[in-house]
């Protein structure tokens, strides 16, 4: 891989969830040596510090089926526009989170810096495709691709407002799915979000997974990659420190082929790793998971 000048922002923040804890991710990565990582691979990295995210017990959850919405619309547009000057800098933004909510601000930045030839593979065990109707649980960090793709209730896309336009839906594809809302389901189905559930991982393989998901995208014009990673795809033996573990998940060796072959695909433009949450986890080894599946993202060889 060509040397990057990398960007690194944390978002601490854990508004989107019902657990406390995400908002420590941005230490517990840096901590984990991010950026010596990112420099043995050869990239340039600057550290742009940390957005300042409003602390829960400061604030009123709100309506409880769009929880904190209120404090989360302002930090993605905030977000938006970090990322969106990082972008036009020429740097690869590398966003830490944080829960998955923040996604909103990091790709709505990416559009309106204007990049029209943008994909996303969204990695995750969950479809992050509720709205205020079908969420079981009012988290925002179970809504971001409803909002990024603008399918929702008029509710949820009041807050959306902002956004230069909405990512089309083919655009985006999930892979590692396992655990999907029964309101999700049939908007997800009929959305034209192409998805790959853990089955699909098991008899096809990951490597198949991956490379068809990048063919597809492709097909689509996309010649810019973003790579949202909730590090819940992993399987929780291998990264116990998230807040929503689902059993089932990708090995250590599946998610970090998905990664190399991120890498070789020569489009990686951006990436967040969000939901990391050390006040859950042993030590802090899923951190240190994160890192080393950045590294693979960024280029890192094994020979
Ligand atoms: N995440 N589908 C569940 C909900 O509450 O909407 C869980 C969402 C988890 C979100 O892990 O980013
Ligand atoms: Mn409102
Ligand atoms: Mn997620
Ligand atoms: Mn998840």
């Amino acid at each position: 891989m060509e040397p990057l000048e990398v960007g690194i922002l944390g978002v601490p923040m854990d508004l989107g969830s019902s657990r406390r804890g995400t908002d420590m991710g941005p230490s517990a990565i840096r901590y984990a040596r991010l950026t010596d990582a990112l420099r043995q691979v050869g990239h340039r990295v600057r550290d742009l510090g940390n957005l300042e995210v409003p602390v829960a017990e400061s604030l009123d959850a709100g309506n409880p089926r769009l929880k904190h919405i209120e404090a989360i619309e302002p930090v993605w547009r905030l977000l938006a526009d970090r990322v969106a000057r990082l972008a036009g800098e020429g740097r690869v933004p590398l966003v830490l989170g944080g829960d998955h909510s923040l996604a909103v601000g990091t790709i709505g930045g990416l559009l309106a810096a204007g990049w029209d030839d943008l994909g996303v593979l969204w990695f995750d065990a969950h479809a992050d495709f509720n709205d205020p109707a079908t969420t079981p649980s009012g988290n925002v960090h179970g809504m971001p691709v409803a909002c990024i793709v603008g399918h929702g209730t008029p509710e949820l896309l009041a807050h959306t407002r902002w956004l230069p336009r909405y990512l089309p839906a083919r655009r985006l594809v999930m892979i590692g799915l396992r655990d999907v809302d029964p309101g999700e389901r049939e908007k997800l189905r009929r959305s034209g979000i192409v998805t790959y559930t853990m089955q699909q991982i098991d008899e096809l393989g990951i490597a198949e997974v991956t490379r068809r998901a990048l063919q597809h995208l492709d097909g689509e014009g996309v010649r810019r990659l973003y790579v949202s990673f909730d590090v819940d795809v992993v399987d929780p033996d291998v990264a116990p420190g998230v807040g929503t573990p689902v059993v089932g998940g990708l090995t250590y060796r599946e998610s970090h082929l998905a990664m190399e072959i991120v890498a070789e695909s020569g489009l990686l433009a951006g990436m967040e790793v969000v939901e990391v949450n050390p006040i859950r986890d042993v030590l802090n080894r899923t951190a240190e998971v994160a890192v080393a599946l950045i590294a693979s993202a960024f280029g890192k060889r094994i020979l």
